[in-house]
């Protein structure tokens, strides 16, 4: 059996004598490649020290290894806060105007992302197969290659690439795209994105397409390709259909009475357009003044990133529009919007989500967003709810029957909510199932057994320019 090395900045090492860490998408998804392979999962291990020791900690769980290193202040500071999260993650989600570059930082990325190669250079054997997971490493790979490993290594980007007028205004630009060509595999939420990223390459490395998605760069030849990710279909139905036992969701359903729910389930992130939600919310609430008292939005939104200033901002910005909305639209024995920002347990985002006649998922740009594809499994196929999705999530090419919607367009937003409250039975139906059953077929074992065949086909393939 060959083994399988994934490689992410953070890694969810789960507790002695468990299986599966219950954290989110990142975990879920690992766990499902490494159904099929022995593997070693590196990467940081979340904490933070003076002076960390460059060679990993090893923990052993059964088929898995773990392997992580501790960053130093410093390095949190440039190569995550900094580079990976105020830099890259703006740019990648079409924000130019919030990008915030600085060269240490991005010295900052390069020196982790090398730190990175030379420890788990030592720890690679030549039959393994890597797979380096999201913005935080593009440049490992060819890192890697500088510390003479051969092996195949795949790339995921979990985030949209942009198109190159915006990508190259990152002052790094040159630098990210001849280091991602070092991957033999580079694998993107949807097709656009491959179409931008490919271009990219064309326009600015002179790379040379060889037809069916490869391209030659410099010598090397690298296969970009779309491979949506999917979630935990099975265990997320499960989930919802215990949930009218867990405590939380039976006090939340007693507290609704008659009134339909609205739901949002977003970290606290820019991207997702929360404070634009709530003003559509708003707007729905203005023009069918018939509905207030019978609608409650609830809003559920960990805090994430709160070290970035941009971050801490947003979450000034939607205290006070929440704040804002109450005041003017609450009554003492209604609040239209009940936010929260604590993180909740997968078992009651599953119960709440079956409870909510609509969900709200409009990211302003998004790689692929699970929280659509939750909604609509958690659905009973009764009765099922309404999706409200923004066209602007790689999620709405899979779901095209959901009521795509513009974002940035609050009375369009206004109109598809009212239209989700009165839509009647049938149409629910009609527009469900054909999700439910895509959701079921593209899973999150589909989608990593996809990434695994196509890497292994590195294996065996020559990597040199065809003879002259
Ligand atoms: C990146 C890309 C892409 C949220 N609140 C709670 C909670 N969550 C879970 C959701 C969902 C996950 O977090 C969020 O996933 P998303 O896909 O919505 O967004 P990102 O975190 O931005 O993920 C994204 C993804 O990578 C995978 O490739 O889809 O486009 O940006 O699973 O349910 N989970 C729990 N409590 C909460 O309060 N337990």
């Amino acid at each position: 059996m060959s083994r399988l090395v994934i490689v992410s900045n953070r890694v969810a090492i789960p507790a002695e004598g468990k299986g599966l860490v219950s954290a989110g998408g990142l975990a879920v998804a690992v766990n499902e490649a490494f159904s099929a392979y022995e593997g070693l999962w590196f990467g940081w291990s979340g904490e933070i020290t003076e002076n960390p020791d460059p060679e990993p900690r090893l923990i052993d769980r059964g088929r898995v290894q773990y392997a992580v290193l501790d960053l130093s202040p410093q390095d949190y500071k440039e190569y995550y806060a900094g580079f990976a999260n105020r830099a890259l993650w703006p740019i990648m989600h079409y924000r130019v105007g919030l990008g915030s570059y600085s060269r240490s930082d991005y010295a900052g990325y390069q020196r982790v992302n090398r730190l990175f190669a030379r420890a788990l250079a030592k720890l690679l054997e030549p039959d393994d197969l890597v797979w380096v997971h999201d913005y935080h490493l593009i440049p490992l790979a060819s890192e890697l290659r500088g510390q003479g490993v051969d092996n195949p290594i795949g790339y995921f980007h979990h985030i949209p690439w942009p198109g190159a007028d915006v990508f190259n205004t990152l002052p790094a630009s040159g630098d990210l795209l001849r280091a991602i060509a070092d991957y033999d595999l580079i694998g993107l939420q949807t097709d656009p994105d491959v179409q931008n990223l490919s271009r990219n390459l064309i326009d600015d490395m002179r790379a040379i397409p060889l037809g069916g998605g490869s391209l030659m760069v410099d010598g090397r030849r690298t296969r970009i390709r779309s491979f949506p990710i999917g979630i935990d279909v099975t265990g997320f139905k499960e989930a919802a259909d215990k949930a009218g036992t867990n405590k939380v969701v039976r006090e939340t359903m007693a507290g609704l009475r008659t009134r339909k729910l609205l739901i949002g389930v977003d970290r606290l992130d820019y991207s997702k357009g929360v404070p634009e939600r709530m003003e559509a919310v708003d707007c729905f609430f203005a023009s069918n003044p018939d509905q207030r008292g019978n609608v409650v939005y609830i809003q559920i939104t960990p805090k994430s990133r709160s070290e970035v200033p941009e971050y801490e901002q947003l979450s000034r910005e939607v205290n006070e529009k929440v704040g804002d909305i109450n005041g003017m639209l609450g009554e003492p024995a209604w609040t239209p919007i009940q936010y929260v920002t604590k993180a909740y347990p997968r078992p009651v985002l599953a119960g709440l989500y079956r409870a909510a006649r609509v969900g709200l998922v409009t990211p302003m740009r998004d790689g692929m967003n699970l929280v659509a594809k939750e909604y609509v499994v958690a659905q009973s196929a009764d009765d099922p709810g309404v999706l409200v999705l923004s066209k602007f999530a790689g999620a709405a090419r899979q779901m095209s029957e959901a009521l795509l919607v513009n974002p940035y367009d609050r009375f369009e937003m206004a109109e598809a909510i009212r239209e989700a409250l009165y839509m009647p039975r049938e149409e629910r139906l009609a527009r469900w199932k054909p999700m439910n059953e895509r959701m079921k077929r593209e899973d999150v074992d589909w989608w990593a057994r996809n990434f695994m065949t196509e890497l292994e086909n590195f294996r065996t393939l020559d990597r040199s320019p065809p003879a002259a």
